[in-house]
């Protein structure tokens, strides 16, 4: 039986990939390089320090490790100021809905997102209190596709890996589901994440019988 469901949050819960993508771009324009929507797909799911070495290889840069942290809290206060304008209809389509139908299951609901900025986003967005657990990128070492995120997470909830299922947009996240021994679902196009076991476009295609028959 399903007794929790584990959410990664951008790209599943809100899609604050437009904000980092607005922020890692500023970034690259003051390093003289353009970085392009493509482009910003491989960092999707991707931690904040991963992220920037990405970018700098886009941008063919090398810089010191002093530079890479100044370069990076500096994204992060251009994200955080995009962050702080957002408001509660920018929950996609769908997900309250669920989340009530899960409370009205008893189905537990964790985070299990790679970013540090997860709770800030929650509280901005009215959410936290949705939330049983939250691990996001302060508790966890090893970031996606190792499952630490989501292991932690049914850890935390009391449950064992069998007994959840993950919600991922991204391919490494699916894979970091798969690697913990969790049913995933995937958020996003079937080509992206087919290891997952059913793929929906959103959570208007998705509700609580169809989890009950995962
Ligand atoms: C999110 C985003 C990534 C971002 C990461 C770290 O992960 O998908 O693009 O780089 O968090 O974010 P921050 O800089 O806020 O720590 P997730 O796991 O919620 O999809
Ligand atoms: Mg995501």
């Amino acid at each position: 039986d399903i007794k929790g469901c584990i959410f990664d949050l951008d790209g599943v819960v809100v899609d604050t990939a437009k904000y980092h993508y607005l922020a890692w771009k500023k970034l690259g324009a003051e390093l003289g390089f353009d970085f392009t929507e493509q482009d910003n797909e491989r960092l999707k799911g991707v931690s904040r320090m991963r992220s920037l070495d990405i970018l700098l290889e886009i941008g063919g840069l090398t810089i010191s490790q002093e530079e890479k942290e100044a370069a990076a809290t500096k994204k992060n206060e251009w994200y955080l100021e995009f962050i702080h304008q957002m408001q509660p209809d920018e929950i996609l389509p769908g997900v309250l809905d669920f989340f009530n139908q899960l409370k009205e299951n008893n189905i537990k609901i964790a985070l299990g997102s790679a970013s540090k900025n997860a709770v800030l986003i929650l509280d901005i967005l009215k959410i936290k209190d949705y939330f049983d657990v939250i691990v996001d990128g302060n508790s966890v070492s090893k970031a996606k596709p190792d499952p630490e995120v989501f292991t932690q997470g049914a850890e935390k909830m009391g449950l064992t890996a069998a007994e959840c299922v993950v919600f991922e947009d991204a391919e490494a996240g699916v894979e970091a589901a798969k690697n913990g021994g969790m049913r995933c679902v995937g958020i996003g196009e079937q080509e992206v994440l087919s290891q997952a076991d059913v793929v929906v476009s959103g959570f208007t295609e998705f509700n609580i019988e169809n989890l009950k028959a995962l």
